[in-house]
C-alpha cells in the first residue's frame, strides 16, 4: 500500500511536535530529597537490579541483538512495546544519500543558504545543557568547512532542527522512508566531524537513528542503571563519559555499569527506547537522521516530573 506524503503544513505540525518532545523546559536546580523519598528510592532500584539479573538468564530478554529487515510487526512486539534496543540492517538500502553525502556533495547541494548549528563546544562542558547559548548561524558550505576535518567544536543537530527545515530541503530527495515503523514526518538531520560528542543522556521519546555517512559509536545502558549515573539535571548524567577515566574516577559507581556498545555505520538504523542512557561518539564525518514519528504512542514526555 502506497503512503503519500503529509502536506507541508502537516509536516510543520509534526516538526513542532518533535522538537517539543525532545527540549521539555527545565530548571537546572534539582530540589531537596525528603529521607522516606530516598528510601522509596533505594526499594525501587533494589527491584531494577533484581529484574536486570533476571533478565539477564536469557539472551531473548537481555542484550544488544542485530536484525536483518525486521518487519513492522516483528519491531512492535519484540522491541518497540518491549522497550528494547535493537540494531536493524537492510531497512535504508536503496536511499540515494547513503552513495551521495559526502562533504563535497552536501556543501554543493545546499550551498551558501544559511543553517543553524551548535558552536563554541570544545570550550564550555556543558553545551548541551546550556544548547541555546552554542546556537551560531552559518552559511552551510562554511559550517562543512568547519567540521569536515573534524573536532567537536561545531555540530549540527536535532536542537538546530526547526530552522534548518527551508535550507536543507535540496537534500530531501535523498532520502527514502522507513514506513514499516514510521510515519512520513521529517527526521531530524545531524552532521558532524571525527569527534563530535554528545554526553550521557537519556530521550523523553522512543527514537530511531539512521545513520547516513561515516561511523558513530553509541554506547547503551539500561535504565535499571540509573542509580549509578549521577542523574541530577533533567535529562543527564553528571559521568558525561563511561569511557572516560578522570570522570569515572570521579564517578566510581558507574565503573561497573551494564553497558552495550555498537558501532554505527551507514544504512544502520538503532532503535532507542525512552529512558536508555546513550552517548555518541563520531568515529568519522557523519550524517544521521533521528527519527520519533512511530506509527505507535510516542508521548512518554508527557508528565515527566522536570525540575
Ligand atoms: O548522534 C548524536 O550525537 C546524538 C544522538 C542522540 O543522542 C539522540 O538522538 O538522542
Amino acid at each position: 500500500m502506497s503512503k503519500r506524503p503529509p502536506s507541508l503544513p502537516a509536516q510543520a505540525a509534526d516538526m513542532r511536535l518533535q522538537m517539543a518532545l525532545r527540549q521539555i523546559d527545565f530548571s537546572t536546580a534539582p530540589g531537596p530529597q525528603p529521607a522516606e523519598d530516598a528510601l522509596a528510592l533505594r526499594r525501587r532500584d533494589w527491584l531494577l537490579d533484581v529484574q536486570e539479573r533476571q533478565r539477564a538468564l536469557s539472551p531473548y530478554a537481555s542484550g544488544l541483538l542485530t536484525a536483518d529487515n525486521l518487519s513492522g510487526e516483528d519491531f512492535l512486539h519484540g522491541f518497540y512495546a518491549a522497550g528494547r534496543p535493537v540494531l536493524i540492517k537492510g531497512m535504508m538500502a536503496g536511499w540515494p544519500a547513503l552513495d551521495r553525502w559526502t562533504p563535497d556533495y552536501l556543501a554543493e547541494a545546499v550551498g551558501d543558504a544559511m543553517v543553524e548549528y551548535q558552536g563554541g563546544r570544545s570550550a564550555a562542558g556543558d553545551y548541551e545543557l546550556a544548547k541555546d547559548r552554542h546556537r551560531r548561524r552559518a552559511p552551510f558550505r562554511d559550517f562543512i568547512a568547519l567540521v569536515r576535518d573534524g573536532g567537536n567544536d561545531a555540530y549540527l543537530t536535532a536542537y538546530n532542527s526547526a530552522a534548518n527545515g527551508p535550507a536543507l530541503a535540496p537534500l530531501q530527495p535523498d532520502l527514502g522512508t522507513i514506513d514499516a515503523y514510521l510515519t512520513r514526518a521529517p527526521g531530524m538531520l545531524w552532521i558532524g566531524g571525527e569527534g563530535a560528542f554528545t554526553p550521557l543522556h537519556f530521550d523523553l521519546t522512543n527514537n530511531l537513528l539512521a545513520q547516513v555517512t561515516g561511523t558513530k559509536r553509541v554506547i547503551l545502558i539500561p535504565p535499571s542503571q540509573t542509580k549509578r549515573l549521577a542523574h541530577r539535571t533533567h535529562v543527564f548524567s553528571d559521568v558525561r563519559d563511561v569511557t572516560d577515566a578522570a570522570r569515572l574516577a570521579a564517578y566510581p559507581q558507574a565503573r561497573d555499569v551494564l553497558r552495550y556498545e555498537v558501532l554505527l555505520g551507514p544504512g544502520d538504523l538503532l532503535f532507542i527506547p525512552i529512558g536508555w542512557w546513550h552517548q555518541v561518539r563520531s568515529e568519522s564525518f557523519s550524517t544521521m537522521l533521528t527519527y520519533t514519528g512511530f506509527h505507535w504512542p510516542n508521548a512518554g514526555h508527557e508528565g515527566y516530573p522536570a525540575g
